[in-house]
């Protein structure tokens, strides 16, 4: 059976599960945590989480595993069967990734209240965040999902990315990136009453209670 490895802490481990839900894949979940140890690395070579594995190997990359997922499972699929608005799709996830969900990533420390983020760090961000939504807000259609009538792999990234990047962007920031996209909140909101991501987020909300 398909294995799992990360945990519930994890917003991209989150990514995969949600995919899983919403695909009916079976999968045995199996624990771990962020790790540059050399068990580790032979698995997953930037020690992060999730992986996934198959009876023919390890993949990592949460993009890479919504893809290969969605190719090996066609069932419920995440992906358009047209190659462009296939692309269309990878362009608005990778755009969330890339603009919004790493700056706001880099903010965490001060969010988790571990330490101050240094303020040219939070100009960075700041900035890069505004480029990013304005790309997002380019791309997506909202109508109601981001590319169009059906959900998506970038519906299921730009979820778990953007709670995270709402609530770092709103504790150093003080800005509310949600407001700022049109379309967003309904979007966040539509996911949020499926019962797929009420599992997945209470899962989230006591790891983060046992941490
Ligand atoms: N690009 C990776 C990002 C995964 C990622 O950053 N995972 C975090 C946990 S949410 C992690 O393992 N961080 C540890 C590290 O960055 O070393 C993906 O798409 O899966």
């Amino acid at each position: 059976m398909l294995k799992l490895h990360g945990y519930a802490v994890s917003n991209y481990y989150n990514m995969v599960k949600h995919a899983l839900f919403v695909k009916g894949i079976e999968y045995e979940a199996v624990t771990a945590l962020p790790d540059q140890g050399p068990e580790m690395l032979a698995k997953s070579p930037m020690g992060k989480v999730p992986f996934i594995e198959t009876e023919q190997g390890i993949l990592t990359e949460t993009n890479i595993i919504l893809e290969y997922l969605d190719e090996v499972y066609p069932d419920t699929p995440l992906y358009p069967s047209d190659p462009f608005e296939k692309a269309k799709v990878k362009e608005v996830l990778k755009t969330v990734e890339l603009y919004i969900e790493a700056p706001a990533h880099t903010l965490v420390p001060e969010l988790m209240g571990r330490e101050k983020v240094a303020e040219e760090t939070k100009k960075t961000a700041d900035a890069m965040l505004s480029r990013g939504i304005a790309a997002f807000q380019h791309h997506a259609s909202f109508s109601p999902y981001a590319c169009g009538e059906n959900l998506t792999a970038a519906d299921i990234l730009i979820y778990y990315s953007i709670k995270l990047a709402k609530a770092a962007g709103k504790v150093v920031l003080k800005r509310d990136i949600v407001t700022e996209v049109e379309g967003l909140a309904e979007l966040m909101s539509l996911i949020d009453a499926t019962d797929v991501a009420q599992q997945v987020v209470a899962e989230n909300k006591a790891a983060l209670k046992a941490m």
